[in-house]
């Protein structure tokens, strides 16, 4: 038996036990003035919650968690599933077990205040001591807990503070998000003080109207309230008005008690400058609680902002526009940590987000850092703060056990307690993934009650109908709906609520197909109002691949653009030698684990363009003004004309002055040159004056049309043979593999999981047999029939060679069987010598783009070394395409090289890797790349589509059988 008291209650399997000496939450920030506790504590891993402590002390930082500490408890990533076998409430035997300890010196100076220990995060459940006593306990793994130590500690004198932290309980089966399990405490630990008279709680009401209402909460720490208290507050330096109405209407119904004190503060803001996600406008309110004699008690600081936000018939306005939501899945992660993220990480996360046209951030699946609506407050998001429950693998147990109705409630409320006061946060959400009871509904309750005044929602209540009055979700919020069913429900009439998805276009490895096809969607469909891209971060944690240990805070600076450095990779569940593990699912987000924007990014800052070019018409070009708020005044412009030729023409833009949603024509800025063939117009758009999240001339967007199509000019033959040998195959002292049909890509993970790459396995696209059938010469020119035998069908192929002035042209037509009804590509492989490393290109680009994911890539006269082409997915999948090519040129350094003009444009990839190179492995790090290039030009390419979890690619996008005919021309340059 235990002697601890804490230890012998087994809280750890204890729903009904959310805490033990826990201060209530509430939105006064305690931070500024505090003692911090960050920093080196000593620090013992025991197997469980009940073995002895011992006297072998090592050191941690924290806030961290010793999972990433190479200790022989490893990170271990499942998704759905548990990583244990007890059902709630249990935890497994085997419990590991952190102890936290460090000697705190309280400051001299705070002998008769009221001493609070907070604890940022701990997971899941943190029992505090000072000086051997029990102090308290606390669950809710992503909020903070915070403690009253007045009658515990002494000022001027030094405690000994322990931390435990047990790391599986109750609350591991509702905090079953698809993350890294870790143990430890992930934000700060503080030690602050405040007068016996402080503020309890403030709370803020600011709409548009400009009248403002403060209420506060005010208590003693003896208990009872001393007389003649009052409160004064100013906003930007001009004061606030106490409410004497609240207070009569106090007396007068005899509300006023001897130990909770409540006031009001009031103010009308004339001419209020609104807060929204384009311009967040924000005020500066002071409360101040004062004794009888005058004196301040106790302060508290909020930057607030004033905005309404309200759900009027089928949509959500927030000032009364029907804003897009353009949102962001966003968890806590770093590569080193595993989940502490400090402010200059929070901000760059957001900055990124800013700069690729995101204006929302729902924080799944738990409350995120104070920081981090700090910072949506500051720089402009609209935030869905979720509540810490996921009880995805028992959630139908859990929903409606009434011993975890208490953690729902507890949960749900301290989120809003804490978070209130944010004009950032615009909807509550009750959690993610756990099916729907009478807990929701318990805690639906009591947020409707305590703030009227944001919608909620939860996509577990939701999905039982959309339009359903009944559910705990003003907000139909489903999770990879179809866009058709979207688009459907929203021109059924039934509609009643805003339609948000609150996760959409899974962006696992190379992915977020049709995301153009979403947006136009929904900017065209009333109803439909945007929804939350899964997810922002790649989680791949950085790890030593000779000893399999994470690399931890000593990793720093051992990854760039996206790859880590030799000797390290990018670790992804079953990496740390867990059996239980859900593999790369943990690696789907927008950006790469050291935050390198994927490709997928810029397709998704391109349609979330503010301004666009609606089309050309004979008085101009057309522009127009897509934001919500704000005109086009902190935009600046130039216009740039690519010709195919080569020509680039470049001129100074002015953008006009348009209010959101108006259009104007302004004229075409170029006389464009006769010749020179396809002609694009593209309008750079840039920053006009440094922003909080973007300095004067970064990209914003850059918007397109076509002014002229292309001019054909056919090859023109010439006599002269060309070689090819026995096999038929092409011989070119350039290529080292002539060209031969490709029907097969490297899976991408949505082909895969998507059920799309096992059925091209079973057809054997994978390894098809070439067979030559006959090589004919007619004149100059060869034919060559083929076929190409995979498992279950035959594809005829015929490849015609003709020489033609500088080169060879090859016309090229294969004729897929019916069977074949949704493959990779049809197109043409080959492989060139070595040296020719840099690839230039009129089309699409710069960066990587497919048929599905290519509206953000304009089409220009482009330049990439051919290492820089590929992007380095976590688990090797086909990466580096590029799509509508017309002609391109591969080179080496003294000009020498190859080029090829195409038919059509086509998508084209070239890279170090053939795609068999690419399956083989499971990690970036094991490539080995060729000398030379692997080159594929592809008469047609199969959309990314998102089916590794949601809609596959839309049929448009597929590649169908029958006839594909291509024909491309190689001229040595
Ligand atoms: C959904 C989850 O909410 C999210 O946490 C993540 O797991 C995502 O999918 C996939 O990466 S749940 C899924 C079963 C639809």
């Amino acid at each position: 038996m235990t002697s601890d008291p804490l230890i012998a209650l087994r809280p750890w399997e204890a729903p009904e036990v959310t805490s033990w000496g826990r201060l209530p939450m509430n939105a006064v920030d305690r931070r500024r003035g505090a003692l911090p506790l960050d920093g080196d504590w000593r620090f013992q891993l025991l197997p469980a919650p009940h073995a002895p402590v011992g006297g072998a002390w090592s050191t941690a930082y924290l806030p961290g968690v010793w999972t990433m500490r190479g200790t022989d408890d490893p990170p271990q990533y499942t998704n759905v599933r548990m990583p244990f076998a007890e059902v709630p409430p249990h935890a497994p035997a085997a419990n590991p077990t952190g102890v936290y300890e460090r000697a705190v010196d309280v400051p001299a100076d705070w002998a008769g205040r009221r001493i609070v220990l907070q604890v940022g995060a701990a997971e899941s459940v943190l029992l505090v001591y000072v000086d051997g006593r029990p102090v308290g306990i606390s669950k809710d793994s992503h909020l903070a807990a915070e403690f009253d130590l007045t009658g515990v500690v002494r000022a001027g004198q030094r405690a000994t503070v322990r931390l435990t932290v047990v790391k599986w309980s109750d609350a591991s089966h509702i905090e079953d998000q698809d993350q890294w399990w870790h143990g430890g405490i992930t934000r700060s630990v503080l030690l602050y003080a405040t007068d016996p008279l402080h503020l309890a709680d403030v709370t803020v009401r600011a709409p548009c109207s400009g009248e403002l209402r403060v209420d506060c909460r005010v208590r003693h720490a003896s208990g009872a309230l001393p007389e003649g208290w009052y409160l004064t507050g100013d906003l930007d330096g001009r004061p606030l008005a106490q409410d004497a109405e609240f207070d009569r209407a106090n007396v007068e119904d005899e509300r006023v008690s001897d130990f909770l004190g409540e006031a009001r503060l009031l103010a009308t803001v004339p001419e209020v400058r609104t807060w929204n996600a384009e311009t967040p406008e924000l005020y500066d309110l002071t409360v101040r609680l004062h004794r009888a004699d005058g004196t301040v008690a106790d302060t508290s600081r909020h930057r607030i902002g004033f905005r309404d936000v309200e759900i009027v018939g089928r949509d959500l306005l927030v000032n009364g526009e029907r804003v897009f939501i353009r949102g962001v899945n966003r968890h806590d992660f770093h590569p080193l940590t595993g989940r502490t993220v400090s402010y200059d990480d929070l901000r760059a996360d957001l900055v990124l987000l800013k700069r690729f046209g995101f204006n929302a951030i729902r924080t799944s699946h738990y409350p995120g850092d104070p920081a981090l609506y700090d910072l949506a407050d500051e720089l402009g998001f609209y935030v869905v703060d979720e509540a810490d429950i996921e009880s995805h693998d028992h959630a139908h147990e859990i929903a409606d056990d009434p011993r975890y109705l208490n953690a729902f409630v507890d949960r749900v409320s301290r989120m809003v307690l804490r978070d209130k006061n944010h004009p950032s946060v615009i909807v509550w959400s009750l959690g993610n993934e756990s099916d729907y009871g009478a807990n929701h509904d318990a805690a639906a309750g009591w947020v409707r009650r305590h703030d009227p005044t944001r919608p909620l929602q939860y996509e577990g209540a939701a999905r039982l109908g959309w339009a359903d009055p009944d559910v705990a979700s003003d907000i139909a919020c489903p999770m990879y709906a179809p866009l058709q069913d979207c688009v459907a429900h929203a021109l059924s009439g039934e509609q009643t609520k805003p339609l948000i998805q609150c996760e959409y276009s899974h962006a696992m490895g190379n992915s977020n197909g049709t995301l153009a096809d979403h947006w136009a969607a929904i900017e065209s469909t009333p109803g439909l109002q945007g929804g939350f891209i899964w997810e922002f971060w790649d989680h791949g944690i950085l790890q030593r691949v000779s000893d399999g240990r994470p690399a931890g805070r000593g990793g720093a600076g051992l990854y760039d653009n996206g790859v880590a450095a030799p000797g390290y990779r990018w670790a992804y569940g079953g990496d740390f030698g867990e059996t239980i593990h859900d593999g790369a699912f943990i690696a789907d987000g927008v950006v790469f684990p050291d935050r390198t924007p994927k490709p997928a990014l810029y397709e998704h800052r391109e349609i979330a363009a503010p301004v666009r070019i609606e089309c050309f018409r004979h008085e101009g070009i057309v522009l127009g003004n897509h934001q919500h708020f704000r005109g086009l005044d902190w935009l600046a412009g130039e216009w740039r004309l690519d010709l195919a030729d080569g020509t680039t023409l470049t001129a100074p833009a002015e953008l006009p002055s348009l209010c959101p949603g108006e259009t104007a024509a302004v004229p075409l800025p170029f006389e464009v040159p006769r010749d020179g063939g396809e002609a694009w117009l593209t309008l750079r758009v840039t920053v006009a004056e440094d922003q909080p999240w973007a300095p004067r001339g970064t990209e914003v967007c850059m918007p397109q049309v076509r002014l002229r199509g292309p001019a054909v000019t056919p090859a023109v033959p010439v006599e002269r043979h060309v070689d090819v040998d026995g096999e038929g195959l092409l011989v070119h002292p350039l290529l080292t593999a002539a060209p031969v049909l490709s029907l097969w890509r490297a899976p991408t993970d949505n082909d895969e999981l998507g059920g799309i790459a096992p059925r091209w396995r079973t057809w054997g696209l994978d390894a098809l047999v070439r067979k030559v059938v006959s090589v004919h010469r007619e004149g100059d020119r060869v034919t060559v029939l083929a076929e190409y035998a995979g498992a279950t069908g035959v594809v005829r192929h015929r490849q015609v060679c003709t020489p033609v002035e500088g080169g060879v042209r090859v016309d090229e037509e294969a004729e897929l069987p019916e069977e074949f009804d949704d493959v990779a590509r049809v197109g043409s492989v080959f492989e060139t010598v070595p040296g020719l490393d840099l690839l230039e290109w009129f089309g699409q680009g710069p960066w990587e783009a497919y048929p599905d994911r290519s509206a953000g890539a304009p089409v220009g006269h482009h330049s990439v070394p051919v290492d820089e082409l590929f992007t380095p997915y976590l688990r090797p999948q086909e990466s580096g395409g590029r799509h509508g090519v017309r002609h391109f040129r591969l080179s080496a350094p003294d000009a020498t090289g190859l080029s090829v003009v195409l038919d059509e444009p086509r998508q084209v990839s070239v890279t170090r890797y053939r795609a068999e190179d690419l399956t083989a492995v499971a990690h970036h790090d094991e490539l080995v790349p060729r000398p030379g290039c692997v080159v594929h030009i592809d008469a047609a390419h199969r959309g990314l589509g998102t089916a590794s979890c949601g809609p596959d690619t839309l049929s448009s996008y597929r590649v169908p059988p029958g006839v594909h005919r291509w024909s491309w021309t190689l001229r040595i340059l």
